[in-house]
Formats: structure tokens, C-alpha cells, sequence
């Protein structure tokens, strides 16, 4: 269906509402829901991300895996900054880079040397995870961990066997030492070892072994299982964004094929898996700290528009703050992080739809509707549109409207909303308004509706 037979069923349904407010239908069976950890997940709307480690010392992206253990010494490592800057950006949880593909390892694990036991940081003695995630703890943040599976430090790395015991046993230590961990990350950039050996990764294995120490984590990764990657780092979900996936698209991380970042951004409306998308974006150009990049911190208009392409797509943003040498996140980035919250806060103060009254419409087509009366005029330019998403995702349509004095107008048309869309447009004042659904299924009754005037 192109757009404009959808405005034209939409009218006609809308001239239908008033003569027949029903219900009809209920969603299919067997349609896929989030799992509690999944809906949580994306409930929290927003995580940090901490690149950190021995590239924050060498000013670099990606290590070679030939740094010496000495170059980490941060001067002033607080881990409980780190957690009062994401809460003060309104994050509900943080991860931390525990393993970059350098392969150093920020917890003095067994598996190798080459970690921060050999540095000296805390004179050998310290542990960046644990610090990590007693921050977070007292700050009442979720942690959660980020292990590259790449590692082009270890010379095991490229023997697969060896390697996936090895990334095993790496992946035990951080899900076991450290109590509840949320999240796990797997990086799809996962290149050659030494000689060009390609490392074949035991996927089914480490998601298994996940699932087994901590079973309410949700694993991050292209293939998921439990939340995928949106398919770019620039900070933009899919439109469409459906949490549901068809499973044999994305097999395993880091896999490349035509039509994958399609299948990554978009999801799968058919799709019999619920894997919602994890939009990560980095708050300055690069994922690590770099001293040249202090005067090119994202400004907080632009986390603003991150939050709206993301949050605002059905997506979860994962905003990277990487710490400096010192081991604290830098003041410029602190500032912006609690700007950006209080900018948000502002845009959403007033939901002047609380104590509309709501009648629902339905035609004998495919449109059924909410039609809200806000009982005074009101100027709104934005809407912020939440389905019921313990029940599914269902809409792939839908235009708003609005009604001051005169006529119906169209204040935004949509393709999915899924867990939250956010649609601004030029303000408009009305008393009521109405959003019409392109299903025949009654799921228009099921979307909370919240409506805001212009920026102050
Ligand atoms: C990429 C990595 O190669 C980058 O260094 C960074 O960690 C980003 C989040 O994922 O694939």
C-alpha cells in the first residue's frame, strides 16, 4: 500500500468513527513478546558505553596487541564518576570495554598476562571491572560487560580450539567474580589472527555459557540472541524498526553479507524472533579517548537528535563516553551528558493528553483509531506513541491528526512504532486529536498516546 491509498482509508475511517467505536480484532497467536530481560532492557532507553584501555593511552582506535602492560596507569581511575555521569544523562546502566581487540585485559584474570596485574595501575594490585561494578552498584546502575572476541594479543587466537577455551574461560571469570552483569557484548569486528589465520568462533557454545552464568543477561550482537545491532554506529535505527527478526538472516557476529544491514536495521515484520535493535554511537569521533577530539564532543542538540533516531525509532541508545588518562570521563562530555538529560526532561515535562477523554473508532476496512478530545485548545509539536509491546509488535502504519477550530489536519504519518516513536511537527493548536492505525486487528486501543507543546 502506497501512502497515499493509506491517507485515503485513514479518511475514510475517520469519517467512519463516529458511528462505530469497536474493536475488531485481537492479535494472532503465537505472535513473539520480549522476554522480562529483554523488556527491561529497552525500558531503560538509555546505557553508557566505556571504551577504555591501552588505546586511551596510545591515542589509538584499534591496538595492535603489542602494547606493554606498563602504558596503562591512569592518574586518578574513579569508577563512581564514570556512574554519576550516566545517571546524571538518565542511563540505567554502563558497559565497560573489558577486552578491546588489543586483547588487554582491564581484570586480573588467569588467562593471560597481559592485563592490568602487569601494569602499575594500583601498583599491579587493581581491578578495573570490579571497580566498575561496585560503581555502578552504588549508584544503582545495571553493569553490564563488553569482551571482544578478536584478540590480536593472544597467540592462541586463530588455533580455534584454543581460543574458544580461552575466550571461555575469559567470559566464566567476568560472569562469575562479579555478580549480576546485564549485558554482554560481542563485537562483530573479529579479523585475522598471526598468519592470517581466521579464528572459527564456538557461537552456540559462548551464548550457551552466558545463558548458563547469568540468565537474565541479554546478549548484544549482530546474530544477538537477545538484542541485535542496529547495523550502523551512526546512531540511526531502521524506519521501519520491528523488534522481531526472521533468525536465519544474521547467524553470527560480525557477518557480512548483501542484505544484512537491511535485515539489521529494519528487523523483520514476519519475523518469528523477538531481538530488538541496540543503536551505539559514540559521543566524540572516536570510540576511545583522543585529546584531539575535546573541542568535538557531540553538542547537546545533536544527543538530542541521537535520542529521537534511536529511543524515538523503537531503538535503545548505547551513548559511548570513553574515559581519559586520567581514568575520569572528561568535563566537556560530563557537562553535555547532564544537559542532554535536562533537555529531555524539559521537552516531556508536560504530557497535555493526561485526563483527555479517548474513544476508540474502527471502519469495517483496515483502519481503526483513537480519538482523543484534550477538552481545551492546546498547542502540541510532538508526539511520543508507545504500543503495548508485552503483547507484540503489530503497527506498520499509521498517520496522526489534529482538529483546533477547523478541519482535520495531518500531523505526522509513521511506519512502525514498536516500543516508542517520537514524531515532532510544526505546532499546531488543537483540542483534539487522532491517531488512525493501518490494522485491522483494534491494536490502535493498545497505544498510549502522549502529546507535547514546542521547546521552550
Ligand atoms: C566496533 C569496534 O571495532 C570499535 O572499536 C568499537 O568497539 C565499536 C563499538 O565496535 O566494531
Amino acid at each position: 500500500m502506497n501512502r497515499r491509498s493509506f491517507l485515503q482509508l485513514s479518511a475514510a475511517a475517520l469519517a467512519g468513527c463516529a458511528r462505530s467505536p469497536r474493536v475488531v480484532g485481537i492479535p494472532a497467536p503465537g505472535r513473539p513478546v520480549p522476554s522480562p530481560s529483554q523488556l527491561a532492557w529497552q525500558r531503560d532507553e538509555l546505557a553508557l558505553f566505556l571504551h577504555f584501555g591501552v588505546n586511551t593511552f596510545t591515542d589509538r582506535e584499534w591496538g595492535d596487541g603489542r602494547e606493554d602492560p606498563s602504558i596503562f596507569s591512569p592518574s586518578a581511575l574513579d569508577a563512581r564518576q564514570w556512574a554519576r555521569a550516566g545517571k546524571s544523562a538518565g542511563a540505567r546502566a554502563l558497559i565497560l570495554t573489558a577486552k578491546h581487540h588489543d586483547g588487554f585485559c582491564l581484570w586480573p584474570t588467569q588467562t593471560t598476562m597481559h592485563s592490568v596485574a602487569a601494569s602499575p595501575w594500583r601498583g599491579g594490585k587493581g581491578d578495573v571491572v570490579r571497580e566498575f561494578v561496585d560503581a555502578c552498584r552504588a549508584e544503582g546502575l545495571k553493569a553490564g560487560l563488553y569482551l571482544s572476541p578478536w584478540d590480536r594479543n593472544n597467540p592462541s587466537y586463530g588455533d580455534s580450539p584454543r581460543y574458544n577455551d580461552l575466550y571461555s574461560a575469559q567470559l566464566t571469570e567476568l560472569l562469575t567474580r562479579y555478580g549480576t552483569i546485564s549485558e554482554v557484548w560481542f563485537d562483530g569486528a573479529n579479523g585475522e589472527g598471526p598468519n592470517g589465520k581466521r579464528q572459527a568462533y564456538d557461537w552456540p557454545h559462548v551464548f550457551g555459557l552466558v545463558r548458563r552464568l547469568q540468565p537474565n543477561a541479554v546478549m548484544f550482537s549482530d546474530a544477538g540472541p537477545d538484542v541485535r545491532w542496529c547495523g550502523n554506529e551512526k546512531g540511526i535505527a531502521g524506519d521501519p524498526n520491528w523488534s522481531t527478526v526472521n533468525p536465519n538472516v544474521v547467524t553470527f557476529p560480525g557477518q557480512d553479507a548483501p542484505g544484512i544491514t537491511e535485515a539489521l536495521q529494519h528487523g523483520d515484520r514476519q519475523g518469528t524472533v523477538w531481538r530488538p535493535a541496540e543503536v551505539d554511537v559514540s559521543i566524540r569521533p572516536g570510540w576511545f579517548y583522543h585529546p584531539v577530539e575535546d573541542d568535538r564532543v557531540r553538542t547537546v542538540d545533536n544527543l538530542q537528535e541521537l535520542y529521537f533516531s534511536s529511543v524515538g525509532r523503537n531503538g535503545k541508545l548505547l551513548l559511548n563516553v570513553p574515559p581519559t588518562r586520567t581514568g575520569l570521563i572528561h568535563e566537556t562530555d560530563v557537562a553535555r551528558l547532564g544537559s542532554f538529560r535536562a533537555g529531555l526532561s524539559s521537552l516531556f515535562e508536560n504530557d497535555v493528553a493526561v485526563g483527555a477523554s479517548r474513544k476508540s473508532f474502527a471502519t469495517g476496512g483496515r483502519t481503526n483509531g483513537v480519538e482523543l478530545d484534550l477538552g481545551r485548545p492546546v498547542t502540541i509539536a510532538l508526539a511520543r506513541l508507545e504500543e503495548d509491546i508485552t503483547r507484540g509488535q503489530i503497527v506498520a502504519r499509521y498517520a496522526l491528526y489534529g482538529a483546533g477550530a477547523g478541519d482535520w489536519r495531518v500531523l505526522s504519518t509513521g511506519s512502525t512504532i514498536g516500543y516508542t516513536k517520537l514524531d515532532r511537527f510544526a505546532p499546531m493548536t488543537v483540542r483534539r486529536v487522532r491517531l488512525a492505525v493501518d490494522d485491522p486487528a483494534g491494536v490502535a486501543d493498545r497505544i498510549t498516546l502522549r502529546l507535547y507543546g514546542p521547546a521552550a
